[in-house]
């Protein structure tokens, strides 16, 4: 089934300039990109987006390492794109993480971690509306 993802390169990996090699692994990856843009998370928006984890050790971190910088989001589109795109980042835990994933190449720590991916149809259609949707607040 064809389905929607959002994937956001993180602060770290703009920064660095890694958005035309990801790109480039997307598409040749089989993806296609439906939308693009770049915005600055604020504390507010960065506490909606992962409302998910407030109260957790990591989140003032999280937050903070969010709107450190420029973010890039991305719709992109394919056959299994939710479960697929997971499996391309790769585990937030460094341990975890498969060689050639996208945290693999790119990750610079734990929060760190130069992209993120929907990890549901439910999330994805959530943080596609949050972040492209007509009432888009960010
Ligand atoms: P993921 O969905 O793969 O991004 O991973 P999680 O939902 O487990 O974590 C969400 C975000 O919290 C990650 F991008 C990084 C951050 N995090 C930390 O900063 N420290 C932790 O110990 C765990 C997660």
């Amino acid at each position: 089934m064809t389905q929607r993802s959002l994937l956001l390169i993180k602060p770290n990996a703009v920064e660095h300039r890694h958005v035309g090699h990801i790109v480039s692994i997307l598409e040749g990856a089989g993806y296609q990109l439906r939308q693009m843009r770049e915005f600055q998370f604020t504390p507010e928006t960065a506490g909606i987006f992962y409302a998910i984890h407030k109260g957790k050790e990591f989140f003032p971190r999280l937050v903070q390492f969010m709107c450190s910088g420029p973010t890039v989001a991305i719709v992109l589109e394919k056959e299994n794109a939710i479960s697929d795109l997971r499996e391309l980042i790769g585990e937030v835990d460094p341990a975890q993480r498969h060689g050639g994933t996208l945290r693999d190449l790119y990750a610079e720590g734990v929060t760190e971690n130069a992209v993120h991916a929907s990890d549901s149809k439910e999330n994805a259609q959530q943080e596609i509306a949050l972040l492209f949707g007509p009432q888009a607040r960010i």
